[in-house]
């Protein structure tokens, strides 16, 4: 009998995907599924996982660049982004060196961050693979990559650069709720299957990259892929697309665009609503064993419920 239980053991536990237990173990997600490197003769320092974030000198180029992006999106932003957004970039104006003139550094604005909500910033050399990049918000970490976009493109990057990281993601992640809600969806990703983790991408996409909230009876964004794009968050306030409600099992399966604007996005009511109802689609995927985030030593604990 014993032997059996043994096997069985066995059999449930290679089921289930590795994933990291501790903030340590993020040394080992760091898998790209595509490598942007949009000037391949400028000699960047290349981040190495687990060092500090390198501090970059931006050449005169990649300022312009900057100033340019920073200049186009920070016109709409009163009108267009979240009151949760609007607050943290006046306090990033104030504190984090935002300005059009330079690029801010990660380390500062990590440093900022962590003070704030504990989420930190980590050097990603690129797109990482959804299970990797997901497990790191349950630790609070957010990988984000350095280099910026290509200057014969300012508006347009297919792939996240330091515009996207520190105009789309930053701000947000300053909000109390709202870097909750971000950590929920990583501890959900947490030994999930590959088709939760479709599911799980799929929530991550209309919420933390491009999703509306309900503010003072009309729609705002907080998603990051709006926040840093010009002329998808003029349009996904418009009339043009569809609006419909934040609801995880709906959301979850509906599929999307990431080649051109989207035809639908979902509306949370607000941030404790957005992470009530995550956590109630959370405890619906099916895990041998529950976990617990344990914030003083930034780690999880895994409690098995046989
Ligand atoms: N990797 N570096 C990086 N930045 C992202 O925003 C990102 C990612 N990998 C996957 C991803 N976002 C999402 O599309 C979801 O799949 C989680
Ligand atoms: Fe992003």
């Amino acid at each position: 009998l014993k032997k059996v239980a043994e096997d069985v053991k066995t059999i449930r536990e290679e089921r289930v995907p590795w994933f990291p237990k501790k903030i340590r173990d993020l040394d080992k997600c760091h898998h790209l599924i595509a490598k942007y490197e949009p000037d391949l003769d400028h000699d960047h320092p290349v981040s190495l996982r687990g060092d500090p974030l390198p501090r970059v000198e931006y050449t005169v180029q990649e300022t312009a660049t900057w100033r340019e992006v920073y200049r186009k999106l920070s016109s709409l932003y009163p009108t267009h982004a979240c009151k949760q957004y609007l607050d943290a970039f006046q306090q990033l104006e104030k504190c984090c060196g935002y300005q059009e003139d330079s690029i801010p550094q990660l380390q500062d604005v990590s440093r900022f961050l962590k003070e704030r909500t504990g989420f930190q910033l980590r050097p990603a050399a690129g797109l990482l693979s959804p299970r990797d990049f997901l497990a790191s918000l349950a630790f609070r970490v957010f990988q984000s990559t350095q280099y910026i976009r290509h200057s014969s493109s300012p508006m347009h990057s297919p792939e996240p650069d330091c515009c996207h990281e520190l105009l789309g993601h930053v701000p947000m992640l300053a909000d109390k709720e709202f870097a909750q809600f971000s950590q929920a969806i990583g501890l959900a990703s947490l030994g999930s299957s590959d088709v939760e983790i479709e599911k799980l991408a799929t929530l991550y996409w209309f919420t933390i990259e491009f999703g509306l909230c309900k503010q003072n009876g009309s729609i705002k964004a907080y998603g990051a892929g709006l926040l840093s794009s010009y002329g998808e968050l003029v349009y996904a306030l418009s009339n043009k697309p569809e609006h419909k409600p934040f609801d995880p099992e709906l959301t979850a399966v509906h599929p999307y665009q990431d080649q051109t604007f989207q035809p639908v996005y979902f509306v949370a009511e607000n941030f404790e609503d957005a992470k009530a109802k995550l956590q109630k689609y959370a405890l619906k995927i099916k895990k041998p064993f529950s976990l617990h985030y344990d914030p003083f030593t930034c780690s999880i604990e895994v409690l098995n419920t046989p």
